[in-house]
């Protein structure tokens, strides 16, 4: 849309600005590692149950089965480099079981460079194109990549494995599989076992020679990708099936090698691979994009039956790749993406975000909840039988430790220090806390709610309790159990703001009131020594602009009206009788200083001023000071003023 045939383009048409808005935006950041992937969708058929093994519900029974998606990769290069480099190859599957998805997170091959997550971000520095010149692109033959080698032993296995054949595989449709790192195995029983994965490609394992690797590279840049696209697209469907090397401690603690070092593997003549499942890939993603870009693998995705081990490369992997999704995909709803959404039914109180598309209903966002004591919707809960819950013990050498999901059990002590908080407090302070909760608690319209606050107070106080369940009107509740019962410790004065009140008018800020005929002197001494104190002084008047004041013309800082007396910490006036009589007329003035009254602040005034502190009904008492005895009394609150103003009770 441009004015006239020849003319400017107009910023008006949003059809352009849209089109190429849409388009500017189209990239996401790469994966750091396995940015060039290929993926295909397909299904996993378990084909035999293995229940004495794990309570996962895939293995539960044989044909069991369900939708999955894989995607392989190389490591170095970036996304659109080519298929055959000499590499390590990602064999990423996402098994979307019915009790969750289980990212089961793999290469084709079974060990790893190094022990520790640690060096990671080294090894993948070292190999991926040097800092300062860019290349070489998705090559290990290079500086960076062999002095890091050189200089890390423990990366020697894995080496033998990258520069064999394994490296550069005919097909991605004939390579193996592995998980690498032991996992755990969980039962019905709770009894946990380590378990290898394998995937044993059904077409058997085929490599390039390097020369032909080499070649292909410039021959078909795309030779995996298309490769498994053609032949999925031809019905060629591409297969694996599962195994599993399944072992105990007392298995593991006869080994040379530990295994929980990801550089080490069991060999398949120790522990035969027993095939417990098969998968099939048979269909295309229809989207590059939404589908294999979008897919975001956590070795964090699993389900009950399966857990990890302490083995310390997968702990480190535990963090990085949720840390990553969040960088490469820009929110926490990373999970909502159709590729990475779970296809069976899933809960939690996860809200809100950045692209967040779903609606959850109701009010309930929050664990623990009795929303639904009271017939609304609470929420989902956790449930041990179902949900997931975490192999308790370790198991493994060395580690005595359990997990749980406890605290101590002197934590269990949930009141003795709110007693003592509460002890500790001043008469007026109680009362405030009072009929805070009043305040609170009245606002409250579910019943229940309420009235278990107030059993719970019964723990803390039980005059705290009954003047609380006196000012909503209820009976006073069954006290709460307490989990451990309270006990008293000494009040501490430190706990009470009032116990430590000092009068000081360092940092506080005074508002002085003067009206026409004002003594411009009285004021100038009175702001001079506010201020000498390290306090500040607002004159306040109902006029801003100079008025006549004995002794010249004076210009206040605030209009009356628009500085109320809750903007001071204490205040002064210092009026002329008549002007004070005009003032009382005036809402603004009398509840300047009735305000100040009944927030129970100093109040210095001069003799003139007598008419309005009459109106605003504040009466004589040791807060309330002639203006010369101001800078004495400073800047507190006369908490003794307050049953005057106020009911305690
Ligand atoms: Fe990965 N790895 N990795 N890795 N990895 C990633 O996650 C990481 C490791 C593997 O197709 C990243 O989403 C750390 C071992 C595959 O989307 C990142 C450590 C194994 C894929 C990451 C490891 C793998 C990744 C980059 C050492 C084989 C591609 C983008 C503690 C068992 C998944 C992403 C896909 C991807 C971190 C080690 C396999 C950065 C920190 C060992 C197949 O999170």
């Amino acid at each position: 849309m441009r004015a006239g045939e020849r003319g400017p383009t107009l910023l008006e048409d949003f059809v352009l600005r849209e089109k190429i808005f849409h388009f500017d935006h189209e990239r996401i950041p790469e994966r750091i590692v396995h940015a060039r992937g290929s993926g295909a969708h397909g299904v996993f058929e378990c084909t035999k149950a293995i229940p004495d093994l794990t309570k996962a519900s895939i293995f539960q029974k044989k044909g069991n089965s369900c939708p999955v998606f894989v995607r392989f990769s190389t490591v170095a290069g970036g996304a659109g480099s080519i298929d055959t480099p000499r590499d390590v190859r990602g064999f990423a599957v996402k098994l979307y079981t019915d009790t969750g998805n289980w990212d089961l997170v793999g290469n084709n091959i079974p060990v790893f460079f190094i022990q520790d997550a640690m060096k990671f971000p080294d090894l993948v520095h070292s190999v991926k194109m040097e800092a300062d010149r860019g290349y070489p692109q998705a090559a290990s033959a290079h500086d960076t990549f062999w002095d890091f080698i050189g200089l890390m032993p423990e990366a020697m296995h894995m080496i033998m494995w990258a520069m064999s054949d394994r490296a550069i595989p005919r097909s991605l449709r004939m390579m193996e599989g592995f998980g690498v790192h032991s996992f755990r195995f969980v039962n019905a029983k709770g009894e946990g076992r380590f378990v290898k994965f394998h995937w044993k490609p059904v077409l058997g394992i085929e490599s390039t020679c390097w020369d032909e690797a080499v070649k292909i590279a410039g021959a078909d840049p795309d030779f995996h990708r298309r490769d498994l696209f053609e032949a999925i697209d031809a019905g060629d469907f591409p297969q694996w099936d599962l195994g599993v090397q399944v072992f105990d401690e007392a298995w593991a603690a006869q080994q040379p090698y530990d295994v929980l070092d990801a550089t080490k593997l069991i060999p398949e003549e120790d522990i035969p691979v027993e095939v417990i499942g098969r998968m099939t890939l048979n269909r295309n993603v229809d989207n590059f994009f939404a589908e294999t870009e979008q897919a975001a693998f956590l070795p964090t995705n699993i389900i009950p039956g399966i857990d990890f081990t302490n083995d310390p490369l997968l702990q480190g992997r535990l963090f990085s790749y949720l840390d990553t999704q969040k960088s490469r995909l820009g929110t926490t709803n990373f999970h909502q993406i159709p590729i990475n959404a779970p296809k069976c039914p899933f809960h939690n109180f996860q809200r809100d975000g950045m692209m967040q598309t779903l609606v959850p209903t109701g009010r309930a966002n929050y664990e623990p909840n009795s929303l639904a004591e009271a017939g609304e919707q609470g929420g989902p809960r956790a449930c041990p039988e179902t949900g997931f819950t975490s192999f308790p013990a370790n198991g493994e050498r060395n580690d005595p430790a359990q997990k749980l999901r406890v605290r101590a059990e002197l934590f269990a002590d949930h009141y003795s220090q709110a007693r003592l908080f509460y002890r500790s407090q001043t008469e007026n302070e109680q009362a405030h806390i009072a009929s805070a909760l009043v305040f609170e608690l009245s606002k409250v319209q579910l019943e229940h709610v309420r009235v278990r606050v107030v059993s719970r107070l019964r723990n803390i106080d039980e005059t705290l309790a009954k003047r609380v369940a006196a000012g909503l009107a209820i009976s006073l509740p069954e006290k709460a159990k307490a989990a451990k019962a309270p006990i008293d410790m000494k009040p501490s004065d430190a706990l009470s703001i009032q116990k430590q009140a000092n009068g000081t008018l360092k940092g506080r800020k005074v508002g002085i009131l003067f009206a026409e005929g004002s003594d411009k002197a009285a004021i100038d001494a009175l702001k001079g020594g506010i201020e000498k104190a390290g306090g500040t002084a607002f004159l306040v008047a109902p006029k801003v602009g100079g008025i006549a004041v004995k002794g010249g013309t004076l210009k206040a800082d605030g209009q009356l009206a628009g500085s109320p007396s809750v903007l001071f910490d204490a205040v002064a006036s210092i009026l002329m009788p008549d002007q004070a009589e005009k003032l009382s007329k005036e809402g603004a003035a009398v509840q300047w200083f009735m305000d100040a009254y009944g927030h129970c602040k100093t109040i210095a005034h001069c003799k003139g001023t007598q008419p309005l502190l009459d109106k605003a009904h504040v009466e004589p008492d040791e807060g309330v000071v002639p203006i010369e005895d101001f800078l004495k009394t400073g800047v507190k609150r006369h908490w003794a003023r307050e049953p005057r103003v106020r009911d305690l009770a």
